[in-house]
Formats: structure tokens, C-alpha cells, sequence
């Protein structure tokens, strides 16, 4: 749209969203959601995560940062399926694969705060999201400005932040329990990110 923030209304059809979901539950089998708690207060956060790829990353009391292993269960991350991969070749305009594959759930009354992604050394690469399953409330504000802007992001949507774009503010407000059938009767709401997080060798 601007400033290298862009939304993709609708990147992924239906018949993909099934196949994305497939590959997700996959990763979930070997890595199974936990609940991340925030540095210091340790207080639980609302949205379950997991992770594939070779860097997850993990918030627990200490802080948050990347890390090899699932914090649960110490085993390593799941490989980044192809489906997601290959957005990435698609949309992120960089030299090198992406090394983290965020899967945040949000069931009914999950929110994620604004925040910066800022733990990566390789701010120069995108960040990518899509999303599955219940409608969501996405509010953004670009690092310098005084107001934020909201978007529903819908199933099959993706986001990019990129450029000047790529420090922004962004959370979610609120999800809409059920404006999705994609989990089924169930609903909620699953937001992929991709990152880069270490510099490439060149
Ligand atoms: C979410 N998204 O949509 C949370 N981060 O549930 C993010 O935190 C995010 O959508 C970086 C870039 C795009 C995003
Ligand atoms: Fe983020």
C-alpha cells in the first residue's frame, strides 16, 4: 500500500487454505502449541505459538529470542513446509530462505498487543503473514507516526512489511469468533509469520 506495508486480499483460494492447513497441523503434531509467557512479569499470553524451521521464537520469563528447540518438549523445530516456502520466493524479494516460520493460534478471546518485530538481525528481509480460519481486527502504525490504521484480515489474506514498513507498529485488536468454517465448528484464528533472522553469508 505504502511505505513497503502491503495486504494481498485473498492470495490464497479456499482449495489452498485446506492444503495450508494440512501442512500446518503436520508441524503441529511435532510441535505442539504452547503458551508463551511475557519477560519479567511472566504473565501468560493469550494467543497460543509453535514454530518450524531451524530459529523458533520462544518469550518466557527471561526474554524473548531465538531458539533451536521447542521450549516444552526440547526437540528441534519442524521444517518450513514447501507451501510456505514457497511464498516466500513469491513475495519477500530476498536473497536467502526465510529461517522462522511463527504459527500463532487465537482462539476466541486472543489479542496480541502492538509491537515491533525487532529481534532479528536481518532487518533488511521482509516479514510475511498470512492467515487462516476467523476474520481479525489488524491494527498498524508506521514508526514515526501518530496514527494507526486497522484492517480485517481475512482467511487466505497475507501482509508484507517491508522498507520503511518493516519497523511497524502492528497487533491485533480482537478476532470474530466464528466468521470463519475453516478449523470447523470449533473456529479460531491461525497467523503464519516468516522472517529472516541471521544475515546471509554474502
Ligand atoms: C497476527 N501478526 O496477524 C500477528 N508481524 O496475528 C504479526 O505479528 C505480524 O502480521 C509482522 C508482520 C506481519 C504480521
Ligand atoms: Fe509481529
Amino acid at each position: 500500500m505504502r511505505d513497503g506495508l502491503a495486504l494481498y486480499r485473498g492470495w490464497f483460494s479456499p482449495a489452498a487454505q485446506e492444503n495450508l492447513l494440512r501442512d500446518v497441523s503436520a508441524v503441529v503434531r511435532r510441535a505442539p502449541f504452547y503458551r508463551p509467557r511475557m519477560p519479567g512479569s511472566g504473565r501468560p499470553f493469550s494467543v497460543l505459538m509453535t514454530c518450524a524451521g531451524p530459529l523458533g521464537w520462544v518469550a518466557d520469563v527471561c526474554g524473548y529470542r531465538y531458539h533451536r528447540r521447542h521450549p516444552v518438549q526440547a526437540t528441534p523445530w519442524p521444517p518450513i513446509p514447501a507451501s510456505i516456502l514457497q511464498l516466500w520466493r513469491i513475495l519477500s524479494d530476498y536473497p536467502a530462505p526465510p529461517e522462522c516460520c511463527l504459527i500463532n493460534l487465537y482462539l476466541a478471546h486472543a489479542r496480541m498487543g502492538l509491537h515491533q518485530d525487532c529481534d532479528e538481525e536481518a532487518m533488511e528481509a521482509p516479514v510475511l503473514s498470512l492467515s487462516l480460519g476467523d476474520t481479525a481486527t489488524f491494527r498498524v502504525r508506521l514508526e514515526g507516526e501518530r496514527k494507526s490504521r486497522s484492517w480485517r484480515l481475512c482467511s487466505g489474506d497475507v501482509v508484507v512489511m517491508s522498507g520503511a514498513a518493516r519497523r511497524s507498529f502492528h497487533g491485533i485488536d480482537r478476532i470474530f469468533p466464528g466468521s470463519s468454517r475453516l478449523f470447523g465448528a470449533a473456529g479460531g484464528r491461525i497467523n503464519i509469520t516468516l522472517r529472516r533472522v541471521t544475515l546471509p553469508a554474502d
